[in-house]
């Protein structure tokens, strides 16, 4: 089987790995997966609810994220965007009066030009994220999880409903929320190949990712969850939460927000229809327990991916995580 028309090398291998991702989180695990188990055999299904049109160009932050990772080119301040970057097209927008809360480096520019103009050309968002992967040498496939338009949006409490970007960058996701949907989510069609990949994968894993924003999103695309319910002993999700908070971004605010409990507890209760195993860092090894008493195994692991050697260590335990709980 080959996951879709874009896949680089139609002789290559079905993935027996493929992972969702969001952006930063699942950019470190692939980092690590792809050092224990060979890239070619791999598939990142990442989240495009959050890409945004800005300026006319189409920007993708967490397909960008990932694969400017995994080319060892992201910029490590940030976790967004390019090493080395420089801003004079910023600055010069600004001189306009321009939108400039959302920071478009130089380099960055580039990608983004590039992919309008595939777009604008008739090519899909696969077929362009394929382009760009191979681009800068990566081997694994990368695949929106769908070529159809989607877009996060959240319900503030001053603004009403605002674009996903405008609540993670303009206001700094530092606003009450009450409500997340995912516009155009009902219509939207899996990525040709995705569910395929799922059903022959030998291991689904769900990344440390904002399981409201990030893993949410993709699971929603019609047929996503049903093909991950289906296959729930292969499925390995590394909880975002570690100690009652998210190591970065808005995860444990959405959580409590949005009604669910802020610990791997609510994660196992979040994802228990579709993952039989949960990876939880060891400051939560208490809660082994109760876990495993959502109906989901439990596996308690170092899950701070400071550097590469801790992003590898942990994904050796993702990879051998699906054949029960307990502690390595
Ligand atoms: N995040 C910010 O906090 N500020 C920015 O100005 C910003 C710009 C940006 C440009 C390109 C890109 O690919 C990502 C960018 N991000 C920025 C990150 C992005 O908003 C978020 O990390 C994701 O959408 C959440 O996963």
């Amino acid at each position: 089987m080959t996951v879709g028309p874009h896949r680089a090398d139609p002789a290559a291998p079905a993935p027996t790995v493929v992972t969702l991702a969001g952006g930063v989180g699942a950019a470190r695990l692939l980092t690590g997966l792809i050092r224990a188990h060979p890239a070619t055999e791999q598939l990142a299904v990442v989240n495009t609810a959050d890409d945004t049109v800005l300026h006319g160009l189409h920007i993708s932050p967490d397909l960008d994220t990932v694969v400017y990772t995994l080319a060892g080119a992201i910029n490590p301040d940030t976790g967004w965007g390019l090493a080395g970057e420089s801003w004079q097209a910023m600055d010069a927008l600004d001189r306009y009066g321009g939108i400039t809360w959302f920071r478009l480096g130089d380099r960055d520019l580039a990608t983004h030009l590039y992919r309008t103009h595939r777009l604008g050309e008739g090519a899909d968002l696969a077929e362009v994220t394929a382009e760009i992967a191979a681009a800068w040498g990566l081997e694994l496939t990368v695949l929106p999880v769908t070529n159809d338009r989607i877009a996060t949006m959240v319900t503030t409490a001053d603004e009403g409903e605002i674009g996903f970007q405008d609540y993670f960058v303009r206001r700094r996701h530092d606003v009450p929320t009450s409500a997340v949907r995912v516009a155009g989510i009902e219509s939207a069609r899996p990525t040709p190949g995705l569910l395929e990949a799922v059903a022959g994968a030998r291991i689904v894993v769900i990344a440390p990712s904002n399981p409201i924003v990030s893993i949410g999103p993709v699971l929603a695309v019609p047929g996503v969850r049903d093909a991950l319910a289906a296959r729930r002993e292969a499925v390995v999700a590394v909880s975002p939460i570690v100690g009652g908070a998210a190591l970065k971004g808005p995860a444990d605010r959405l959580l409590r927000e949005l009604g669910h409990e802020c610990s791997v507890v609510g994660v196992a209760r979040l994802y228990r229809e579709v993952a039989g195993t949960l990876v939880i860092d060891r400051a939560d090894a208490q809660l082994f327990d109760e876990v495993e008493a959502t109906g989901v195994s439990c596996v308690v692991a170092d899950t701070i991916m400071t550097d590469v050697d801790a992003a590898t260590a942990l994904a050796r335990v993702v990879l051998g995580g699906s054949a029960g709980g307990g502690s390595s």
